[in-house]
């Protein structure tokens, strides 16, 4: 039995059935490796469920999500199966406990990427890149959460869009990209939000995952981060995002 049990069985059950809880680290008692550590935990149990882990989600890359959320740390969570929405795909509203979107760019790793790398071996790793939109969910009540908490929350994670893959041999670092709800514009920004070269994004995502002893792999998918703030979705909804020479990435909240 570990000390943090109580609060993975609760982070996880509350993911599971889609039900907020309330912070339980106001007093700021919990340190970030522990954080990670009830992340992992969590991830363990839908692994034992049958979740196959598929790739790592960045957080807090961009300017604009650091402001939006009033945290300034970059954060990383771990993804599975289980959060990939297909492609234009309708996706149930009740999975939810109050879901946001926003706009990302996806990697798609040819090879392991581990530890501290330059952005030209990083790039050297990528496979393909992707237009994408992540649906963030936290679990904690009326979204609100501390570095740790949402750390052990697994970043907000719970679904994510990936659109078609495209060689990376392109200049990629400062595409414009358009998210919209219903057709009408709701968020325009740039690829370049992301710590100024998305690039640093997977940088860090390999120095970070390797430290925890999940070194990225091949086949994985690693998303840098949402570009600008997220988006309240409703029931009956279409969001889209398109980027500038990638295409676009869609899905239904139904
Ligand atoms: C935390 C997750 C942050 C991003 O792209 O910055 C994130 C949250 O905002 O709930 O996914
Ligand atoms: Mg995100």
């Amino acid at each position: 039995m570990s000390p943090h049990d109580s609060i993975v069985t609760l982070l996880d059950d509350a993911a599971r059935l889609a039900r907020a809880v309330p912070q339980f680290d106001t007093d700021n008692c919990l340190s970030l490796p522990e954080a990670y550590t009830i992340q992992s935990a969590s991830i363990a149990r839908r692994v034992a469920r049958g979740e196959r882990r598929v790739g790592v989600k960045m957080g807090f890359t961009s300017r604009a999500k650091m402001a939006q959320m009033g945290l300034s740390d970059v954060i990383w969570g771990r993804l599975t199966d289980a959060m990939q929405i297909e492609e234009g795909a309708s996706v149930q509203r009740s999975r939810f406990v109050h879901p946001r979107v926003e706009p990302e760019l996806a990697f798609l790793l040819k090879k392991p990427l581990a530890g501290n790398v330059t952005t030209v071996e990083a790039l050297a790793a990528v496979e393909a890149i992707a237009p994408a939109l992540e649906i963030i969910d936290s679990r904690y009540q009326d979204f609100k959460f501390t570095l740790p908490e949402v750390i052990a929350d697994n970043a907000s994670s719970s679904g994510f869009v990936v659109g078609g893959w495209h060689d990376p041999r392109t200049d990629f670092r400062n595409l414009g990209l358009v998210m919209s709800i219903d057709g009408r514009p709701v968020q325009i920004g740039s690829t370049a939000a992301l710590l100024g070269d998305p690039l640093r994004s997977l940088v860090a995502a390999a120095r970070l995952s390797a430290a925890a002893g999940e070194p990225l792999q091949a086949g994985w998918t690693v998303l840098a981060g949402g570009a600008t703030p997220a988006e309240w979705i409703h029931p009956g909804q279409h969001v889209a995002v398109e980027m500038q020479g990638l295409g676009g990435a869609a899905f239904h909240l139904s």
